[in-house]
């Protein structure tokens, strides 16, 4: 475990936060802050100073007792005392820190004079106007606070798939690259980083005409409201409510702008910390030593200055790329050119709406040298499932398709139900006819999550078994997958010779990116699966593969990046 100067200051910065929301001693919640500034200013990691023998208590505002802290953070990653104070702090009226305009001071008044105790309770005072009479409040604060209440009540944060985003984020780039002066336009932030979900779309151009940008941006057909617009940026949100950030940079500055509009924000705290070890100063508008600019065109001209590589917005979560970077250890990201063949597609026989042939063909036509047909078995009823004698009929035509059909190889599935015990749906005598068999859950979701790993290893026992399918079952933004011990599942596919998925379906993405990273990083192989349930479903292996880079996976951690004998060896159990 690394932990960083800033994490330890982080949790200082907490500490007095809390502490003087609770009224503590001056002195102690100035101690905590002056701490964690003399965290933020050193030159070197404390972990190296403790680890080298230093005595922190030598530093200055540190005294034993914090220098006792800083260990216990070092060794530990948490700070015991913070969690105590967390734990007796109301944690709506920790919350309301979160409220612009509001420090721990502010807090304490409303919740000593008004009886503030939650954000529902500060939005009533303020909107009967209770607030403006406090001491270091007013009319104009009042009215803040009631404006960012009001943003932080409109409907949960709502987020949207980074399939749905793409249907936005296309016309707009195309819109933005219209306007006159503008070079370079790019969709940066979350979307950037192929995350799931984008709360909103990021964009960056580059023009020398900052205002003449903005005016034109704000122009769109789509565009239902104008939250802000200046000279360099602007804010709008479209009809369907999601919001849209434009910022314009020079071409000069282009690339540090580009980084810290990527994100993540973790990522760009990380980056500017490494700078700062070095005597640097990285912003949006590049990398600088004092005055000078030393950096900020490219990406790759910012990340060479801080000594890093270039590294896959896919990366930029602050999970290990930055130490990976420096030890030349970044992985070599799976692209989706390397993949062979969809391992996941329906068929009219079960659920889908396109026949087996015409998937055949649009499979064929992506350049695949496979495709694996995985219907529904029987149990899935609402789909259609195939029993034992229509499984049959189908691996038959099958059979005579590839014998007449150059061109790309079909491969013989079936996406079998895992009934409640573990069982198969279906018999080892015609699953034995398949290349290969994808397991997986559409009933009891509601097992514990004892039975519902029991229930996953044991169907893994099962010789026939090859791949699990979407393996938590979670559907995203409408349930939770059902509760498993995952490590577990992932350890007992590994010693089976078995494999999990990352389904490529939208709205589930699942295995999702951290997992995927368990996964590899335990050495357990994936298979990537569109799901495609029509001939433009198989559309969706792009976003399988973006959750496989998030995840860290290479083209040796995919099943299907392999040529169909190399996989044949593989799912040989
Ligand atoms: P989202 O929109 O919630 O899916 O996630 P992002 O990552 O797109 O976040 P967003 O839209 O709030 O901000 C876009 C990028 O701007 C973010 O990835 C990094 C950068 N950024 C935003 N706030 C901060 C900040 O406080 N510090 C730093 N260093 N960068 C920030
Ligand atoms: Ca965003
Ligand atoms: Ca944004």
């Amino acid at each position: 475990m690394t932990v960083h100067n800033a994490d330890i200051a982080a949790l200082f910065y907490r500490m007095a936060e809390l502490l003087e929301i609770e009224g503590a001693n001056p002195f102690r919640v100035r101690a905590y802050r002056r701490a964690a500034a003399t965290m933020e200013d050193l030159a070197k990691p404390a972990i190296d100073l403790l680890a080298m023998g230093a005595d922190l208590a030598d530093l200055p505002a540190i005294g034993d007792d914090l220098a006792g802290k800083i260990r216990e953070i070092c060794d530990t990653g948490r700070l015991k005392a913070l969690d105590e104070v967390e734990a007796r702090t109301p944690s709506a009226l920790a919350a309301l820190a979160a409220v612009p305009g509001l420090g721990p001071k502010r807090i304490r008044m409303l919740h000593e004079r008004l009886g503030v105790s939650s954000i529902q309770d500060l939005a009533r005072a303020a909107s009967e106007g209770r607030v403006r009479g406090l001491p270091r409040f007013g009319p104009a604060l009042e009215a803040r606070l009631l404006k960012a209440l009001r943003k932080s009540a409109a409907p949960e944060e709502r987020r949207f798939s980074i399939s749905t985003a793409e249907d936005f984020a296309g016309p707009l780039k195309w819109y933005v690259e219209g306007i006159p002066g503008v070079g370079d336009v790019v969709v940066a932030g979350s979307f950037r980083r192929r995350k799931e979900t984008v709360g909103d779309l990021d964009i960056l151009a580059i023009s020398a005409q900052g205002q003449a940008t903005t005016d034109r941006f704000v122009e769109y057909e789509g565009v239902a409201q104008v939250l802000a617009k200046g000279p360099t940026r602007a804010t709008v949100i479209l009809k369907d409510g999601l919001q849209i950030d434009l910022r314009v940079v020079p071409e000069e500055s282009y690339g540090a702008a580009l980084i810290y509009l990527t994100g993540s924000k973790s990522h760009n705290i990380a980056l500017r910390r490494l700078a700062q070890e070095k005597g640097l100063k990285i912003s949006e508008y590049g990398v600088f030593r004092g005055d000078r600019r030393i950096a900020g065109r490219t990406e790759a001209e910012v990340y060479t200055a801080i000594g890093l590589p270039w590294t896959p917005p896919e990366l930029r979560e602050n999970r290990g790329e930055i130490d990976a970077g420096f030890a030349g250890r970044l992985p070599r990201l799976v692209a989706l050119s390397d993949i062979r063949g969809d391992l996941h597609v329906h068929t009219r026989d079960s659920d889908g709406r396109s026949m087996l042939d015409e998937m055949v063909e649009a499979a064929r036509l992506r350049g695949y040298d496979y495709v694996a047909v995985s219907d529904h078995s029987r149990h899935t009823t609402v789909a259609h499932g195939l029993d034992a004698s229509r499984l049959s009929a189908q691996i038959d035509q099958i059979d005579r398709l590839n014998a007449t059909r150059p061109g790309i190889r079909v491969l013989k599935s079936c996406e079998v139900d895992i009934l409640p015990d573990g069982r198969l749906d279906l018999a080892d005598a015609v699953l034995s006819r398949l290349d290969f068999v994808i397991g997986a859950i559409h009933s009891n979701f509601g097992l514990s999550m004892e039975a519902q790993t029991d229930r996953l290893l044991r169907a893994m026992d099962n010789s026939c078994f090859h791949i699990l399918a979407h393996p938590t079952g979670r559907l995203i933004g409408e349930r939770p997958g059902y509760a498993v011990d995952l490590p577990k599942v992932m350890a007992g596919a590994r010693a089976r010779g078995c494999f999990l998925e990352i389904n490529g379906h939208p709205s589930r993405l699942d295995l999702d990116d951290v997992h995927s990273r368990a996964a590899r990083d335990m050495g357990l192989k994936l298979a990537i699966g569109s799901d495609a349930h029509s001939s433009a479903g198989l559309a969706a292996m792009r976003h399988g593969v973006d959750q496989a880079r998030r995840g860290w996976l290479e083209r040796g951690d995919v099943l299907n990046a392999r040529s169909w004998p190399d996989l044949k060896t593989l799912l040989a159990r």
